[in-house]
């Protein structure tokens, strides 16, 4: 059971949304599309791309009959052209949905991380691209795992990914789910797994976490968002659901450049709280910030990219020293 309620949350300050949100929403796909939500976003051949999970079906009569990931580019990160057609499915016997895709340039080439809905759970894959157009698999995890994310580059000669496995029997509680880190010589053969932080940590979540966009290096740390759930049961019908009675927040945290074990800062309040109209209403789940994308500008400018209540696809801009701040002294900024 959900232990104490958490009440009211407010983003912190140093965040701001972009005036234009959301960046890209259903009406904007040139091809069948009720939802989209969840976007990779990363800098490739001077241009940004996204890859988004788009839900098709019929917004009018709120009803989704299959998802593939769709691709735009774009000049500024701000305004996306969609590609004619989504660079992304997976459809076998076994492996039925692939969604809440993550991007990541490694070694100048673009790896992306993806939730996969199978027969037999959820497992997590990684494959790699060129050109958006093939795409090859590089490794398919056990179930039930969600939310992998890349590291940008080796550390002490390992590549490493957090993740998101959710225990069932073995927490003693129902959705109970942390964040853990494990490593590898070649993306494909994973291991070393620890625990990197325990949802009991995180004072604005009485359920479950999991890790958010791909970290940027910085030169305090590796700075990475994650999502954090709360669960109020008074809450009832918020969205196309009977009941919805879930809130996603965004928070932050800064890892160890050298050990990404150690966590070396984390803000004890969240980042980014649903807050705005199109965050809070008319969502298929209301009240679910998501965040998936996030980059480094050679200003300090950091753009955090976020699904809006699982319907759009949104963005948040803040300084990199201001988000440094708020892992290393908290809420005292
Ligand atoms: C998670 C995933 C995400 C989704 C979120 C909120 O479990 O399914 O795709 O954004 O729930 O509904």
């Amino acid at each position: 059971m959900a232990e104490q309620l958490i009440g009211e949350l407010k983003s912190s300050p140093v965040v701001s949304r972009c005036s234009t949100n959301p960046v890209l929403s259903a009406k904007d796909i040139p091809y069948p599309s009720a939802l989209i939500f969840n976007a990779g976003v990363t800098k490739f051949h001077n241009r940004y791309v996204m890859t988004f999970t788009n839900d098709y079906g019929s917004l009018k009569d709120e009803r989704i009959e299959g998802t593939n990931i769709g691709l735009a580019y774009s000049n500024d990160g701000e305004k996306w052209d969609v590609q004619p057609e989504p660079c992304f499915k997976l459809e076998t016997d076994e492996l039925t949905r692939a969604y809440d895709p993550r991007l990541t340039m490694i070694e100048d080439r673009c790896y992306m991380c993806f939730a996969v809905h199978s027969r037999h759970g959820i497992r997590c894959g990684i494959a790699v691209t060129d050109n958006f157009i093939n795409f090859e698999f590089v490794s398919l995890s056990v179930p039930d795992n969600r939310n992998i994310v890349l590291f940008p580059e080796k550390i002490n000669n390992m590549y490493f990914r957090l993740e998101r496995p959710f225990p069932v029997y073995g927490r003693n509680e129902v959705e109970r789910f942390d964040i853990w880190i494990s490593e590898s010589p070649d993306l494909r053969y994973w291991g070393n797994s620890d625990l990197l932080l325990g949802v009991e940590d995180v004072p604005f979540s009485n359920l479950k976490i999991g890790p958010g966009a791909p970290p940027i290096k910085t030169e305090k740390g590796w700075l990475t968002t994650f999502h954090a759930v709360d669960l109020d049961p008074s809450r009832g019908k918020n969205g196309w659901e009977d009941i919805w009675n879930k809130r996603y927040t965004a928070g932050i945290m800064l890892l160890d450049l050298e050990n990404p074990r150690k966590i070396i800062g984390l803000y004890d309040q969240p980042l980014i709280v649903p807050e705005t109209s199109y965050e809070t209403g008319g969502c298929y789940r209301n009240d679910v910030i998501f965040p998936t994308g996030m980059i480094l500008e050679n200003t300090g400018e950091v753009k955090i990219y976020y699904g809006a209540g699982d319907t759009t696809i949104c963005l948040a801009l803040a300084d990199v020293n201001d988000l440094i701040s708020l892992c290393l002294n908290g809420n005292t900024l």
